[in-house]
């Protein structure tokens, strides 16, 4: 079964990776990540500034998905430009997401990351768990604007990691700003931005930032995410590849993202529940699915959806 796939012309040799996010702040992390059959190590967001991000207790996963507001904990962009050249030699992509709390912090780390060399850079616009921040994502002047001076700057080929919408005008409004921008790829979903998990036992919220608020991910969000796929393909159909996000936790969902459209698809919560045997075990439920459907190829099954 021929698992591999093509994002922005560049070749994975399988189509299962990790989520930014998801395992993959520490030297330690992003190692084990090349080690795994992941088909590419994709980094936590990067910061100019390292960062120990929101205070604990700020992930908590549950029966049917998992709550988040990490705060963007990470190294900052100087640590993951040292770290990415020796990370080459696990010999798969290597995709540099890429945050900040403002524009100009975007700017600084495509240009501190295009000496670094990764394959590809996500860049994310949707973040939900930085208090008084809000997800770039949901300003589409904003998210042109910022993306318009990314591609200035990009000496790879760069894509955008998307908050979920919920509204077919939202979709075309993004796609037109994407299209007009020239981005390469989309990662669609980010967590559901600002959902409340709680115990009814103890009364309390499980998360300690914003007051219990986080991103939600996991089983529960794979509605939204499918649909997310499913739109931007029907508007920007092979012009730009897109990797599937949300709510994958067995290879009958990654069938299933790849059928709405997706050329890949992200790992997150199940990541962070299974570890990296994960991958393993997609990518022999995948192939289960393809061959039982009788495609050869995850190329062959893409976006063949069928509508009533
Ligand atoms: O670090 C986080 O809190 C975080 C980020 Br940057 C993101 O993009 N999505 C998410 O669910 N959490």
């Amino acid at each position: 079964m021929d698992l591999s796939t093509t994002i922005a012309g560049v070749h994975f040799s399988t189509c299962l990776m990790n989520a930014s996010g998801a395992r993959c702040v520490t030297q330690e992390d992003l190692e084990q990540l090349g080690e795994s059959h992941a088909g590419a190590i994709v980094t936590k967001s990067m910061t100019p500034l390292a960062r120990s991000g929101n205070p604990e207790p700020r992930y908590v996963s549950f029966d049917g998905g998992s709550i988040n507001s990490m705060g963007l904990p990470n190294l900052g962009y100087p640590a993951y430009a040292t770290l990415i050249p020796g990370l080459r030699r696990f010999k798969k992509p290597i995709v540099a997401s890429i945050a900040g709390l403002k524009p100009a912090d975007f700017l600084e780390a495509v240009s501190a990351i295009n000496d670094a060399k990764p394959d590809l850079m996500e860049v994310n616009l949707s973040c939900p768990n930085i208090p008084g921040k809000p997800q770039i994502g949901y300003d589409f002047q904003a998210s042109e604007e910022l993306l318009l001076r990314v591609r200035d700057l990009a000496a790879v080929p760069f894509g955008v990691k998307l908050p979920p919408y919920f509204d077919p005008v939202h979709h075309e409004a993004m796609a037109e700003v994407l299209s007009r921008v020239g981005v390469s790829f989309l990662t669609v979903i980010n967590s559901v931005g600002n959902g409340l998990v709680l115990d009814p036992e103890s009364e309390t919220v499980v998360i300690k930032p914003k007051g219990g608020f986080g991103g939600i991910g996991g089983r529960m969000i794979k509605p939204v995410a499918l649909a997310n796929v499913r739109a931007f393909w029907k508007l920007l159909g092979d012009t730009v590849q897109i990797i599937g996000t949300g709510g994958v936790e067995t290879g009958q969902d990654v069938f299933e993202h790849i059928l709405c459209g997706a050329s890949a698809v992200q790992i997150g919560t199940v990541l962070v529940d299974e570890h990296v045997q994960v991958f393993e075990r997609l990518e022999r439920e995948l192939a289960e699915w393809l061959k039982k459907k009788g495609y050869d190829s995850v190329n062959a099954c893409r976006g063949k959806l069928k509508e009533l």
